[in-house]
């Protein structure tokens, strides 16, 4: 029989089907088998000018400790509703005002924190304590124990999660308060003085670890990527980019999630390159244009970016001082399957 035959007027056994949980994989293979990856997520820029007054409305609407988190989920207008920012990441502005402490809790989800304004405020990880200052990086890894305490001044930073990720493979488990272990280890300033200048303890060397390092202060990365800059030439693909690293064995900060610092000169705009990971930006210092897929997306001091995977991303720093933007991506997870693919286009 031909196939046009076999497959005419085949309603009844497509409803035959459906009752037996089955369906054809013909209609679908083209979708679930593309030439290039087709993310759900769209490019888009949060302003923060948009969103800074919703998140200090929230404050006086909910206290930190009723909310457990006060955060705004930066919702993808392609995805609105699955509270993710791009198809595999999520990304929120959480919001800690002065006397406020966030309450401890650890889960299989890891985080990072980019802090966009604070005086003070800290975090403790396992117990230990450190001071968040403006785009400090500080990171709470899978199922460390991790709290937050304001300070002076209102408290806000970005967070990035692989929650998406662990949804997909429903792996998530979580433990509020209650049950937080004592940690005798828990000094303040030990872990930097153990990992912070490229030495580290020579027991305990399991090199399949989160990076034991969680702060990596603005001070610090941003000196170094400026010495950098002055040392080599910018990339024409990624200006000056450097990754932060586990000091363990060198790999992405945090096993799902990988974060970097990108400098482009004034003057400089980037030539297109695509990554399978998708990405989130924030910008640090300066003002430019990222061009995604040929949109044009403005960015400054604070304002947040969704780069999908696949998309062509040029950067341009349209202003007189080095743009500096700060980004996190799945890429970690695409090394580690397999998945990593980059193109750079001339
Ligand atoms: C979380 O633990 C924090 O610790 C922030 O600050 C946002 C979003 C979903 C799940 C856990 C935090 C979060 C989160």
């Amino acid at each position: 029989m031909a196939v046009q035959d076999a497959m005419a007027d085949d309603g009844a056994f497509r409803e035959r089907l459906t009752q037996k949980s089955v369906s054809p994989l013909w209609d679908v293979m083209a979708n679930l088998v593309t030439e290039t990856p087709q993310p759900r997520a769209l490019p888009h820029v949060w302003a923060y000018t948009d969103i800074q007054p919703q998140l200090v409305e929230a404050g006086q609407r909910i206290t930190a400790e009723q909310a457990e988190r006060r955060v705004l989920i930066l919702e993808n207008p392609g995805t609105r509703g699955d509270h993710t920012v791009t198809d595999a990441l999520y990304a929120g502005l959480q919001l800690v005002l002065p006397g406020e402490t966030a309450p401890v809790h650890r889960h299989t989800q890891s985080a990072l924190r980019f802090v966009l304004e604070s005086e003070g405020a800290w975090t403790s990880v396992d117990g230990e304590p450190v001071q968040m200052s403006p785009f400090d990086l500080v990171l709470t890894p899978s199922w460390r124990w991790h709290e937050h305490g304001g300070a002076a001044a209102p408290t806000i930073w970005l967070d990035g999660l692989d929650i998406p990720i662990v949804q997909r493979f429903s792996a998530g488990f979580a433990e509020r308060d209650g049950n937080v272990p004592a940690n005798d280890d828990a000094v303040s300033g030990r872990t930097r003085a153990a990992y912070g200048a490229n030495l580290k303890p020579t027991i305990g060397h399991d090199l399949d670890t989160d990076t034991p390092l969680f702060h990596f202060p603005h001070a610090v990365w941003s000196k170094s990527l400026a010495e950098y800059a002055a040392k080599v030439p910018a990339d024409a693909h990624r200006g000056w980019t450097l990754e932060f690293t586990n000091p363990r064995n060198g790999g992405s900060v945090m096993r799902t999630i990988s974060a970097f610092v990108t400098m482009v000169p004034p003057g400089m705009k980037t030539k297109p390159r695509r990554q399978s990971a998708g990405a989130v930006y924030a910008g640090v210092t300066g003002s430019g244009t990222l061009h995604v897929d040929g949109a044009r997306f403005n960015v400054g001091a604070r304002d947040v970016a969704a780069v999908p995977s696949w998309a062509a991303l040029e950067i341009e720093n349209t202003g007189d001082v080095p743009l500096v933007l700060f980004s996190y991506s799945d890429r970690a997870c695409h090394e580690k399957l397999g998945f990593w693919k980059e193109s750079l286009d001339q």
